[in-house]
């Protein structure tokens, strides 16, 4: 019998992929958490449904949300990555030489033991010396630790059950207060295609707290449209300018300076969509 997974991207399409086996499936305090092991992905986890990264394509999506603000900064040393419960946001991070100590506060510890347990090479860098794994509400970390971190990192599920804070005026107020005073932050954004007026909204939102706000895309094959959205506010740096000569330190697989400028290059529709009147 054929098994598949079916993700609904709106209420009349879906992603299905065919999958070989169930490998985890359990009901966590916040969600339903599962592992399937699918034919064109390898191993993927869900979150109530929704896919959250797979073994085969998580390269693209992780190395875009962490290189492009890591890049951006200056000099970062304290990193705060805010669910990325799977490491891949934070196994990046630590690849950077400047970093001293990389915090990531998750709300929900069964995904980060399933994590560890069924997706070591994305998972990998969790008990990293540099690394500290809190357990917590990422909206209540961040109000409590000001002026601490160089970069944040924002790796929610979408708006909707506990995440949905995530995206907020008041949480980006926190998350600029949280930053030293040339810090940046980043928010995975949702697609640039079935939820323009939604990413409209984010960018607005971080507007009204950060001097810069930017959006840039890149090509995830598991998420919505295949085309996805990071928004990014920062402090003093403009986020176009990524320092080649510290690229030349880091392995990675998608991310290279070229591509860093050119993320944030938009389809006419989507710029005119998002910056004009
Ligand atoms: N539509 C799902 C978007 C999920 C973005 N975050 C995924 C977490 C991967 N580290």
């Amino acid at each position: 019998m054929d098994l598949w997974v079916t993700e609904m991207w709106t209420p009349i399409m879906a992603l299905s992929c065919k999958t070989k086996k169930t490998i985890h499936q359990e009901k966590s305090e916040y969600q339903e958490i599962a592992v399937v092991e699918t034919e064109q992905f390898g191993r993927m986890l869900l979150l109530d449904g929704v896919i959250q990264t797979t073994v085969e394509d998580e390269f693209i999506y992780h190395e875009m949300i962490a290189h492009v603000p890591l890049f951006a900064h200056k000099n970062p040393r304290n990193v705060l990555v805010i669910g990325g419960g799977d490491g891949g946001a934070i196994r990046e991070t630590v690849k950077h030489p400047s970093v001293d100590k990389a915090v990531l506060v998750e709300i929900d510890e069964r995904v980060v033991e399933v994590s560890k347990q069924y997706l070591p090479e994305i998972s990998c860098a969790l008990d990293h010396e540099k690394v500290e794994v809190v357990i917590d509400d990422g909206i209540k970390y961040v109000k409590e630790n000001k002026n601490q971190f160089d970069v944040v990192i924002i790796d929610s599920t979408d708006p909707v059950g506990p995440a949905e804070g995530l995206f907020s005026s008041d949480f980006y107020r926190s998350v600029y207060e949280c930053l030293r005073e040339d810090g940046i932050m980043v928010a995975q954004a949702e697609s640039p295609f079935f939820d323009r007026k939604f990413i409209r909204k984010i960018l607005s939102n971080i507007g009204s707290s950060f001097p810069l706000t930017r959006l840039y895309t890149s090509f995830v094959p598991t998420y919505p449209g295949g085309y996805w959205g990071f928004a990014l506010g920062s402090k003093k740096y403009d986020p176009v300018e990524a320092d080649p000569a510290r690229f030349d330190k880091i392995d990675t697989r998608f991310y290279t300076p070229e591509i860093h400028k050119a993320s944030f290059v938009l389809p006419k529709y989507v710029s005119e969509y998002l910056y004009e009147k």
